[in-house]
């Protein structure tokens, strides 16, 4: 007669919890890996529409006669992206395998210079906003310009180079 262990099925059931011990981790971690990818679509797609605010109040300011509240429409929408960035960069949605972001590490590394960048552009917009409310167009322009500045000095020090 053989022995049998007094839990005979421990050493099944080790078996079992480490052929699933990939799948339980990968689960629990699943929360972990979504978020920062929903994080990272909410960005992107936040700096597409504000790419595109912006290229709108250019091209109404390059106009021959610029439409004052075509250029007022793209400036609030660029002063509510301005606000919005605040919250596009939390911790944790930085570069990741698998995920696809143009946004450096530095981000995160120096936060107190990256803030400083993301409260230029804020007053910025607001500047705009004021100059927008003149109805000054050679102002609005010259703020525009100014804008474009901050927005590649940005890019310059906290985004990758596009492909
Ligand atoms: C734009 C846009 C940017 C900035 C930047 C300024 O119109 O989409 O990202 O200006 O190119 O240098």
């Amino acid at each position: 007669m053989t022995m049998t262990s007094p839990v005979p099925n421990l050493s099944a059931r080790r078996v079992r919890l480490r052929r699933a011990a990939p799948l339980l981790l990968a689960i629990m971690a699943t929360p972990l890996l979504a978020a920062p990818a929903d994080q990272v679509r909410t960005r992107a797609a936040g700096y597409r529409q504000l790419g595109a605010s912006f290229k709108a109040v250019n091209d109404a300011l390059r106009a021959s006669s610029p439409s004052l509240p075509q250029i007022r429409a793209g400036i609030g929408q660029i002063r509510v992206a301005a606000l919005k960035q605040y919250g596009w960069f939390p911790a944790g949605s930085g570069p990741a395998p698998g995920v696809k972001t143009a946004a450096r590490p530095e981000i995160w590394r120096q936060p107190a210079q990256f803030r400083k960048l993301q409260d230029r552009f804020a007053a910025q917009s607001q500047e705009l906003e004021r100059v927008a409310k003149s109805g000054d167009v050679a102002a609005i322009r010259t703020a525009a310009r100014s804008m474009g500045a901050s927005c590649k000095a940005c890019h310059d020090q906290f985004r990758e180079e596009a492909d």
